[in-house]
């Protein structure tokens, strides 16, 4: 009898879609997927989604540990072998250079379960100050904005499905509908009401989204979001359209933001951001018609990685959330502010321990009540819990120097793809003694490690993801991993035990969510009421459990979670959101006579990230087989490029080489590189590791360029040509937009 379908949810983007896996035991890949109905997906998936389990039996998917050799090249051995020679590493460099020379890196697609069990290995067996997470690449800004106005972070405070109802939604900096495109069914209410803004350098699908009278793009310079934010606020001010009872009742800080804003005319901004004015007032007047104040349906503020991606990523988010309280936005049904978070548990990986400053539920590592609550569930002494350490970048840079960490253990990221300057990271990782990678196939990161562990995805473990929705799902189990791998809790637990902890690491990840309840209880995000059986309980009910959940005396009903925060207050000290007045000063890498061009990454529909996982499905690779470069008509001619042929991008920090698809969709004075390879067309060769002072948030969205035509002879035409992920495809699609 084959087993029953399995309900589960995507692997990748935090959206989750909702996906039901059979077994296909005669097929090449041993579960077929099926998109399932779902508030947030509706039935929908992207062409990711659709081909996600051909992933799980990749020809080269990784099935034994390896370790370097002496020949300097990775060998296979077995788990012993390989979490022996770890361990004893691990002890000897902490024995000669002290406990803060050994780092950890996790990562936001990593489930609840193990972003938990990461955190606690780094406090409680590394005894390590030392652990950041990709979500700092990521989510940091975000964060950082919602924490200091709010008192919360979760990317959006109510569900998604609420955004269909709205009259307006400004989008700065999200690409949604090549995100997450099942999402954009979200928007059709506000496409029929003309309420779409969309803030973008680039007229991207979701620029797209806003033609023919559906909206409006604002085709910003890049790094301006914040001067449009200004404008849009300076206009809602002037123009006696704000929520002035709101602003009394719910806020603090709405005086010095007026003022702040005053001097930021429509006419000053179009000058730094190039929107012409009437547009930013055109803008700034729907979104307030659509304000409950003024009998609208309702209006979303929502941010993505466009915005937030800057030197000044936390200030944009901040204006953001100035514009939506001035008119009366956050805690209304049918209206808000939100950030729209990225990865599969992006929202769950930043609440229970893998940031640099913080303990599990999104408590504090510097709160004396937080380490005692934590260090109680832990059984351990609260003075034995190492302090705060640094953001990812910052712990990067000092990776392999003198005072820095010696070791590294990755759990998640394919950094040599996707950090900030990743020519300076691979010196850097390079430099350690000992570099530690768990992934399931080999990426550019585990090819410089000294010891790759084969870990579980998916389809093949048991798990919680909190989705971008601050909705905690079940991962499930549908299929066996192949032979020799490990999940990463049985990693945990196996090194645990080697450096003398032999209780505390669970390898089931029921136990391990158990113990994550109690040590999230009473924290910000608190998931004290949850179990699996509960979530099992709730999904077979149709929906999942939005925190916070807090556990319930004996006897009495379970919490029934908490869809939208803020109806009732703010959870800041006062109850009120607190408004900051914010100041432009523009990308930290601005346009210079040798750099002429603004560069601005982003991403593609078929590619996830690093390119880790895509680049290995045959569909998504052939639909985009390549690094490219969107060039504007007018600046291909004055480079005398032809669309298809390869361009040379240069920076401070380096030069990549991409094919040029030109296109009127980009600024005439920017290019659009996405970040989903590796090797000479890596856009993150040119990237700054600048980042922003409050969230520690690298500057990926911006940087200066110059850009040539790469003659047929030149280096870098060549080695492009002998790139590892160019595959011959057949003709690209994309043709030139007029
Ligand atoms: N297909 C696909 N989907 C994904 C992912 C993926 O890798 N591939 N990753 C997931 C993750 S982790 C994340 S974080 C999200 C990211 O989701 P998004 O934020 O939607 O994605 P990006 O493409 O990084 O950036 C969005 C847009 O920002 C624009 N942009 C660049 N510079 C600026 C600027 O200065 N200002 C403004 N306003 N816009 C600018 C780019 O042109 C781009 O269209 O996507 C998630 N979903
Ligand atoms: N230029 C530029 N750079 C960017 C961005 C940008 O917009 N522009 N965006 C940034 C953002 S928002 C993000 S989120 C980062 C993402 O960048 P990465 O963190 O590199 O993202 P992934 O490619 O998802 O890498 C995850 C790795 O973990 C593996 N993996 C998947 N699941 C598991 C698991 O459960 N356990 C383990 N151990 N491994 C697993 C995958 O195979 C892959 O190798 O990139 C950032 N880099
Ligand atoms: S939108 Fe995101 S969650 Fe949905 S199918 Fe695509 S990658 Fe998966
Ligand atoms: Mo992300």
């Amino acid at each position: 009898m084959t087993p029953p379908p399995t309900a589960t949810h995507c692997p990748y983007c935090a959206l989750q879609c909702a996906m039901t896996l059979t077994p296909a035991p005669q097929g090449p890949v041993p579960v077929s997927v099926t998109p399932r109905d779902f508030p947030t997906n509706r039935g929908g998936l992207c062409q990711k989604g659709w081909t996600s389990a051909e992933v799980l039996t990749t020809p080269d998917r990784l099935t034994s540990p390896l370790v370097r050799g002496a020949d300097g090249a990775l060998h296979p051995a077995t788990w012993d072998e390989a979490l022996d020679l770890v361990a004893g590493r691990l002890r000897s460099i902490q024995e000669q250079h002290g406990r803060q020379a050994v780092a950890v890196f996790g990562g936001g697609g990593l489930t609840n379960e193990k972003a938990y069990a990461l955190g606690k290995f780094a406090r409680v067996v590394l005894r390590t100050p030392f652990i950041d997470y990709n979500g700092r690449f990521c989510m940091a800004s975000a964060a950082a904005g919602a924490n200091r106005a709010f008192g919360v972070d979760r990317g959006l405070p109510f569900p998604l499905a609420d955004v269909g109802g709205a009259q307006a939604v400004l989008l700065l900096g999200s690409n949604l509908a090549e995100t997450m495109p099942p999402s954009s069914q979200h928007l059709a209410a506000a496409r029929a009401a003309g309420g779409v803004v969309v803030v973008d350098p680039r007229h991207s699908a979701t620029a797209a989204l806003t033609d023919d009278g559906a909206g409006l793009h604002l085709q910003a310079v890049p790094g301006t979001d914040l001067t449009v934010l200004l404008a849009l606020l300076h206009v809602v001010w002037a123009e006696g359209l704000v929520d002035t009872a709101y602003l009394a009742e719910r806020t603090t800080g709405a005086d010095e933001v007026r003022r702040s804003v005053a001097a930021w005319w429509p006419e000053r901004a179009e000058r730094v951001c190039g929107v012409p004015a009437e547009d930013l007032r055109r803008a700034a007047r729907l979104l307030a018609a659509a304000s409950p104040v003024h009998g609208g349906t309702g209006a979303y503020v929502l941010t993505g990685r466009g915005a937030e991606q800057s030197t000044q990523g936390t200030a944009t988010v901040t204006a953001a959330i100035n514009l939506a309280l001035s008119l009366g936005l956050p805690g209304r049904v049918g209206s808000g502010y939100g950030a729209i978070t990225g990865q599969g548990n992006g929202q769950g990986g930043r609440e229970h321990g893998q940031k640099s400053d913080q303990l599990p539920g999104y408590r504090r590592l510097d709160d004396p009540a937080a380490r005692a609550h934590v260090a109680g569930v832990w059984g351990v002494d609260p003075d034995d819990l190492p302090g705060p350490g640094v953001p990812a970048v910052e712990l990067l840079r000092r990776c392999g120097t003198p005072d820095g960490p010696r070791a590294l253990l990755v759990h998640g990221c394919n950094l040599v793809v996707s950090a900030p300057d990743n020519q300076a990271v691979r010196a850097r990782l390079a430099a350690l003694d000992l570099l530690v990678v768990c992934d399931l196939v080999p990426s550019e990161t585990t090819e410089l490690a000294d010891v790759v562990l084969p870990v579980t995805q998916w389809a093949e473990e048991e798990g919680t993801m909190t989705s971008l929705e601050g909705r905690v799902l079940r991962r499930r189990r549908a299929t066996e991993p192949p032979p020799g791998v490990r999940s990463e809790l049985e990693v945990l637990h196996d090194l645990a035990a080697r450096l003398g902890v032999t209780r505390g690491f669970p390898t089931d990840p029921a136990v391990v969510f158990d113990e994550l309840a109690r040590a999230s209880a009473g924290g910000v995000a608190d998931y004290g009421g949850l179990s699996h059986a509960r979530l099992d309980a709730a999904e077979a009910a149709g929906d999942g459990l939005f925190w916070p959940v807090p556990a319930t005396p004996d006897g009495e009903p379970d919490h029934p979670g908490t869809p939208r925060l803020f109806a009732d207050g703010f959870p800041t000290p006062d109850g009120r959101a607190r408004m900051i007045a914010v100041d432009h000063r523009g990308p930290s890498d601005d346009l210079r006579p040798d750099a002429p061009l603004y560069l601005v990454t982003g991403r593609v529909l078929q590619h996830y990230q690093s390119g880790a996982q895509t680049r290995r499905v045959p569909a998504l690779a052939s639909a985009q087989p390549e690094p490219f470069a969107e060039v504007h008509p007018l600046l291909a001619d004055r480079l005398g490029v032809a669309d298809g042929e390869p361009v040379e991008v240069t920076s401070a920090r380096g030069t990549a080489v991409a094919v040029a698809h030109v296109t009127t969709s980009a600024r005439p004075d920017t290019v659009f590189m996405p970040f989903h390879w590796s090797g000479e067309g890596s856009a993150n060769r040119l990237t700054t590791d600048a980042t922003d002072p409050v969230s520690g948030m690298p500057e990926f969205k911006v940087c200066a360029v110059q850009v040539r035509a790469a003659d047929a002879g030149s280096a870098g035409s060549a080695l492009l040509a002998r790139d590892a992920h160019r595959v011959a495809q057949p003709p690209r699609a994309q043709e030139v937009r007029s």
